[in-house]
């Protein structure tokens, strides 16, 4: 009765957590290497990129963001030709951390994350994720609100730095990005992220399958995501 007990118990657990064993999260060591991108560390944390965050190749990235997130190969391939190109000792694969390489992806004016000029554009910063967090004060995030939150991001950031230089590509970038988070954590049409599932990402660096979230059943696309960033703009002038 006890075993059966267990084993139940044991079986529940399995499914409440449909990633494989090697997807556990784990806390990355002071070895491991990671980015300034926090979905990308989530990957790595989780064992669905290398833990070590070391040799990274497109085929990599692919099968990680397919298996984790349900990302279109077309989409992960378009931002990580673009990680790859941040490598100085390889043309076929890149560590995390070369994706500190600013204005490649890297930008000023991240959500959470300060810039460049501050010496720091790589690492989790509390106090820049807590006054855009500052904004979800609904258990999801609208588009409206999620526009609101990027744009005071933005103008807070150039407010404290002389050296502020968002590019166009990096505005782009910076769109796309809210609407990843839309797309992953909540609809690939009207966004509506929970909130609490976006701040289990930014903040440690984890999937919320504990907090409910499950793996999006349809296959999120670069027009998808493209749509999400039309909207965002719209609401953000
Ligand atoms: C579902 C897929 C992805 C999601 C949800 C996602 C999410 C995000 C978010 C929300 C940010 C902004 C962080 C901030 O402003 O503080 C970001 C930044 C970044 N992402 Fe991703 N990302 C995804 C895929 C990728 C891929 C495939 C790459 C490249 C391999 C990548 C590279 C970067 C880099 C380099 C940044 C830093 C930009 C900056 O804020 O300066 N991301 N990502
Ligand atoms: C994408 O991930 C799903 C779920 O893990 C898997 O069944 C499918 O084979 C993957 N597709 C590719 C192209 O890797
Ligand atoms: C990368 O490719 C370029 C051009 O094809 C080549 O000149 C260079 O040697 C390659 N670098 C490495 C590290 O393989
Ligand atoms: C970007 O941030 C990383 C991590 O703090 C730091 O090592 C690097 O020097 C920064 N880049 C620049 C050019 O300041
Ligand atoms: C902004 O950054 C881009 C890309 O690095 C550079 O070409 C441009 O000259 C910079 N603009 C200013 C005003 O520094
Ligand atoms: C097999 C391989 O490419 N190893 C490389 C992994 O990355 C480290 C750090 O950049 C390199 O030193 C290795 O050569």
């Amino acid at each position: 009765m006890r075993y059966q007990f267990i084993f139940a118990a044991l079986v529940s657990t399995a499914l409440a957590y449909p990633s494989k064993r090697d997807n556990i999260w784990i806390e990355p060591s002071c070895e491991d290497r990671r980015s300034p991108c926090p979905m990308v560390n989530t990957l790595a944390n989780h064992g669905f990129l290398p833990r070590n965050g070391l040799n990274i190749s497109m085929s990599d990235l692919v099968t990680a963001f397919n298996d984790s997130v349900n990302l279109a190969s077309s989409a992960t391939q378009l931002v990580g030709a673009k990680a790859l190109t941040t490598s100085s000792t390889s043309n076929t694969t890149f560590n995390l951390d070369d994706l500190d390489k600013h204005n490649i992806i890297e930008h000023d004016g991240s959500l959470s994350r300060a810039d460049i000029f501050s010496g720091d554009n790589h690492s989790f910063n509390p106090a820049i994720w807590a006054s855009v967090a500052a904004f979800f004060t609904e258990p999801t995030i609208s588009i409206a609100t999620s526009a609101a939150a990027r744009k005071a991001r933005l103008a807070a950031a150039a407010a404290v730095n002389p050296a502020f230089n968002l590019t166009a590509d990096g505005a782009q970038f910076s769109f796309i990005e809210s609407a990843l988070y839309q797309s992953v954590f909540g609809d690939a049409v009207e966004g509506n992220a929970v909130t609490e599932w976006v701040n289990v990402m930014f903040r440690e660096e984890r999937l919320p399958y504990e907090e409910g979230w499950r793996r999006p059943s349809q296959e999120l696309t670069i027009a998808g995501i493209l749509g999400l960033v039309g909207k965002i703009a719209a609401a953000s002038v």
